[in-house]
């Protein structure tokens, strides 16, 4: 394992920050971007908040109803997505002028190996400091750099002086900068480990590193244990690993035999929808764009899409929008012979909490979590929610158009 320069690249106040730039009239102003307040009784929760309203101790996945009590004169917004991802990529060609190791995280944050750029472009911090003035220069925007050997230090940096941050841990200054921090950065270590890891008498990672290896696998097991071990002392050789955010996920059907019946057709888009909506959970996305295709006999193909105000992951959020496609792209007389639900536009969700930004949320996501572990065990489809079926079998106008 050679001597890596590894930059962990953050953008401050992401969403926020875009919004900013685009309109002079929010600056200075605390901003919120989340879903909609109502004036205090808005049920969905902040995605993001500007610096000036996290003065008011606002912050992501808060509910907007607490960030409207907190800061009423905010000036509250809805999420863009698309602007938003149309940003990250513009963020991400930046990158590419200095790499092509580029391990994108989410929409706003990405890991680069630098190593083999050193010779053209100076050691890790030098270009760090260009991707910093390309990125202020060229998309009026702020990002937060760590700049170290492994990635675990190149990502604790890059939040320590965030915004418009640079932190640079010199190779072998890794455990001294480790010491002092809490525990509960250490990666992987989750409300559980936490409590063990107070039992053991730890608070910072300095004294998790004091341990000696047998203590922690002996409380966390063989490979949790190595890893804290490990992690602790400022050991990661974890590489950066080049790849893309999933941009869209979905699933589609070609029926054994072409389907004239709408209730089948609309059965198995519903079955689909529920499928991608597990999916889109257990990778913990959500996305704003719905996309049906439908395929008739003879091939010829049809795709209708909507772009929603803010991503959802629920099937009770998709599966409206995805029948309503299906209706407008449907020819009642012909046959069936595809169909597909997609989703893009994806961004991370929240999880443990109500569906993200969207307010007035039926099915919870910890309700979403526990079907889809049963569908996990069982199959999917075991737990089909009875009154999204009924009103896909209950039309007696299959060609009802909405
Ligand atoms: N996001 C979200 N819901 C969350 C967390 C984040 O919708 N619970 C969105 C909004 C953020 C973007 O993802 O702008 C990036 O997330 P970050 O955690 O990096 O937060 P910010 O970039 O907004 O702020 P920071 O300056 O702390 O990085
Ligand atoms: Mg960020």
């Amino acid at each position: 394992m050679g001597k890596r320069a590894i930059l962990h690249v953050d953008m401050d106040a992401f969403y926020a920050a875009v919004e900013e730039r685009e309109n002079p009239a929010l600056r200075g102003k605390p901003v919120v971007v989340g879903s909609e307040p109502k004036e205090g009784r808005g049920r969905g929760v902040v995605a993001t908040a500007n610096y000036a309203a996290r003065r008011y101790g606002i912050g992501s996945a808060m509910p907007i109803s607490e960030a409207w009590r907190r800061c009423p004169k905010a000036v509250y917004l809805r999420p863009r997505m698309r602007r938003y991802a149309d940003v990250s990529k513009q963020i991400q060609a930046i990158f590419e002028r200095f790499t092509d190791l580029i391990e994108p995280i989410s929409i706003d944050e990405a890991f680069l190996d630098v190593t083999a750029s050193e010779r053209l472009y100076g050691d890790g911090p030098a270009i760090a400091s260009l991707i910093k003035d390309a990125i202020r220069k060229e998309e009026r925007l702020t990002a937060s750099i760590g700049c170290a050997k492994s990635k675990f230090i190149a990502k604790i940096a890059s939040d320590l002086d965030k915004p418009d941050g640079l932190v640079v841990v010199r190779p072998g200054d890794e455990a001294e900068f480790l010491a002092p921090l809490p525990i509960g950065r250490l990666w992987g270590a989750g409300p559980k480990a936490l409590e063990r890891f107070r039992r053991l008498g730890c608070t910072t990672i300095g004294d998790a590193a004091g341990l000696d290896r047998d203590v922690l696998v002996r409380a966390f097991g063989d490979s949790m244990g190595d890893r804290f071990h490990r992690l602790s002392r400022g050991i990661d050789d974890r590489p950066v690993v080049p790849g893309h955010v999933r941009k869209s996920l979905g699933k589609e059907t070609t029926f054994g035999e072409d389907v004239s019946d709408r209730r089948v057709v609309e059965r198995t888009l519903l079955d689909l929808t529920e499928q991608v909506a597990a999916l889109l959970r257990r990778k913990r996305l959500a996305g704003a764009t719905v996309t049906v295709k439908l395929r008739w006999e003879g091939f010829e193909t049809v795709t209708r899409q909507r772009t929603l105000e803010s991503p959802v992951n629920t099937v009770d959020k998709i599966w409206p929008v995805a029948r309503e496609l299906l209706r407008t792209a449907d020819r009642p007389r012909r046959r069936v012979r595809l169909v597909g639900v997609t989703l893009s536009t994806l961004d991370r969700a929240a999880s443990g909490q109500a569906d993200m930004f969207v307010p007035d949320t039926g099915l919870d996501i910890k309700v979403a979590e526990a079907v889809d572990a049963l569908a996990e065990r069982f199959g999917s489809g075991t737990v089909t929610r009875a009154a999204l079926l009924e009103d896909a079998e209950d039309r007696e106008e299959p060609t009802e158009r909405r």
